[in-house]
C-alpha cells in the first residue's frame, strides 16, 4: 500500500485561519503537520497523528501559514509613472494630474503600445517580488487598455502569468477604470461600449470592477455595468469611495458584490450595507500611504458591524507602487490601526473571500489546494511588525 500522504510537514507551528477561528484568532497548532496528496490538504493536525507520506520534512519549528493572498493588484501595466511622482511632490495633486491627461490615461497609452509579450515580461519581476514574500494567489486587473483589444491583451497577459509561475492568477475585468480620451465626453456610450463586450470578455475574467468616483464612473453607470455582469454570471466588485463619497460601497453590496474597495469616505449607512450583504473591505493602505491621504477608512465600524477585512497592494503605477504585501500588513497595523491577527487574516482568509475564494484557498483545511508560507519567525507578530525584512523560508503552491 502506498502512504496516503505525498508529502507532509511537519514538527512545525501551524496558524490555520480556519472559517470557526473567529476574526480574532488564527487558530494555532504547535507540534502540527500538514499533509498533501494530489496538490490538495489531506491533512491538518498534530504532528504525532500525521499519517505517513512518501516525502517528511521537518519544520524545525517554524510557522507554515496559508499561502498568502494578494486581492486587489493592477500587477499588468506598460511603463511607469515615476516622472508624475515629481510632480506629485512639487504639489500637484492626482485629480489635477488626470485632469491634465497624466494619470490612468498615460499608463493606458504605454499598455496599448505594449505586446502581450511585454506586458507579461514586466510584470513577472512584479509578481515574482511579491512570490518571494509567500504570496500564491494573486488578483490582476485590466484598466489600462480602455478598449475592448487591449483590455482583452490585457486579460491574455494577466493569464499567462498563472502558467509562467506557480502561482494560481484570479483576473478581473476593470474596463470602468477610467475614460479613454477618444470618448471623453460619452462616458454613458463608452458604458454602453463595455457592456456590448462583456459577453466576450467574460471567459478571461473572473470578475468585474469599476471606478466609482468623481473622475471614474457614477453610480448609475456602474449600476449598468453591473446588472449586466449579473446575466452573466460574473462576480462583481468596486473601487469605492477612495476621494470622495458616491455611496458605491452600498451599490456594490445592493449587487451582492464580493468586495469594496479603498473606502476611506465610507459612511456608517455603507458600513451597514455591506454587512448584511456579506460584501468583503478591501484596504489598500499602500495608496492611502503614497497619495498622503489622511482620511482613515472607518476600521472600528467596520469591525463593530462585523465586515470582513481583507488587505492588498493595490500595486499600480499611479497611486501604490507597492509589492510587498508584507510591507502591506505593517501599513494596515500603523496607519489603519488594525490588529495583528486582522492584518494577517486580511492577507489569507479574507483575501480568499474577496475573490469568491474561500472554499479553495484562504485557510488550511483539508480539501482545500495545498499553498503554504512556511516562515522563520518566532512569532506571527512579526510578520506585520518588521518593515522591508522577509522571513520566508519556504513557499509551497498546490503541494510543491
Ligand atoms: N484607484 C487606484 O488607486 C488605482 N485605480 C483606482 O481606481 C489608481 C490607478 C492609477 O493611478 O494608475
Ligand atoms: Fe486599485
Amino acid at each position: 500500500m502506498p502512504p496516503p500522504c505525498d508529502r507532509v510537514w511537519t514538527h512545525a507551528r501551524i496558524a490555520t485561519f480556519c472559517e470557526d477561528a473567529g476574526r480574532e484568532g488564527m487558530d494555532v497548532i504547535e507540534g502540527g503537520a500538514v499533509g498533501v496528496r494530489g496538490g490538495a490538504i489531506c491533512y491538518v493536525g498534530s504532528a504525532r497523528h500525521a499519517p505517513d507520506a512518501v516525502e517528511v520534512i521537518d519544520c524545525a519549528g517554524r510557522w507554515i501559514t496559508p499561502g498568502l493572498i494578494d486581492c486587489h493588484t493592477h500587477l499588468v501595466h506598460g511603463g511607469d509613472r515615476a516622472a508624475e511622482f515629481g510632480m506629485r511632490l512639487s504639489g500637484a495633486s492626482y485629480e489635477e494630474i488626470a485632469r491634465a491627461g497624466g494619470g490612468i490615461v498615460s499608463t493606458m497609452r504605454a499598455t496599448r503600445a505594449a505586446s502581450e509579450d511585454e506586458l507579461v515580461a514586466s510584470a513577472l519581476p512584479r509578481l515574482d517580488a511579491l512570490m518571494a514574500e509567500g504570496v500564491t494567489t494573486v488578483e490582476v486587473k485590466s484598466g489600462y487598455g480602455l478598449d475592448f483589444q487591449n483590455e482583452m491583451k490585457m486579460l491574455r497577459a494577466a493569464r499567462r502569468l498563472g502558467e509562467a509561475r506557480s502561482v494560481s492568477v484570479a483576473t478581473t475585468f476593470l474596463g470602468a477604470h477610467a475614460l479613454p480620451p477618444e470618448w471623453a465626453r460619452d462616458a454613458d456610450g463608452y458604458m454602453d461600449g463595455l457592456i456590448a463586450m462583456l459577453p466576450q470578455v467574460a471567459p478571461l475574467a473572473d470578475a468585474v470592477d469599476g471606478f466609482c468616483e468623481g473622475i471614474g464612473f457614477s453610480p448609475a453607470q456602474i449600476g449598468r455595468l453591473f446588472d449586466a455582469a449579473k446575466r452573466l454570471g460574473l462576480p462583481v466588485k468596486l473601487h469605492a469611495e477612495q476621494l470622495s463619497n458616491l455611496h458605491g460601497a452600498e451599490l456594490a453590496a445592493r449587487h451582492g458584490a464580493l468586495s469594496a474597495d479603498h473606502l476611506e469616505h465610507l459612511d456608517e449607512a455603507g458600513v451597514a450595507a455591506m454587512a448584511s450583504a456579506g460584501t468583503v473591505a478591501v484596504l489598500l493602505p499602500g495608496a492611502f500611504y503614497f497619495m498622503r491621504d489622511t482620511q482613515v477608512p472607518p476600521v472600528d465600524a467596520l469591525r463593530r458591524a462585523g465586515v470582513p477585512m481583507a488587505l492588498a497592494t493595490d500595486c499600480n503605477p499611479g497611486t501604490s507602487p507597492l509589492t510587498s504585501l508584507l510591507l502591506a500588513m505593517n501599513m494596515g497595523a500603523t496607519l489603519f490601526r488594525l490588529t495583528v491577527e486582522e492584518c494577517l487574516a486580511g492577507v489569507t482568509r479574507e483575501a480568499a473571500r474577496a475573490l469568491g475564494l474561500i472554499d479553495r484557498v484562504g485557510t488550511l483545511a483539508v480539501g482545500k489546494s495545498c499553498d503554504l508560507a512556511i516562515w522563520d519567525i518566532e512569532q506571527p507578530a512579526e510578520l506585520v511588525y518588521r518593515m522591508g525584512y522577509n522571513p520566508l523560508h519556504a513557499r509551497v503552491w498546490r503541494g510543491k
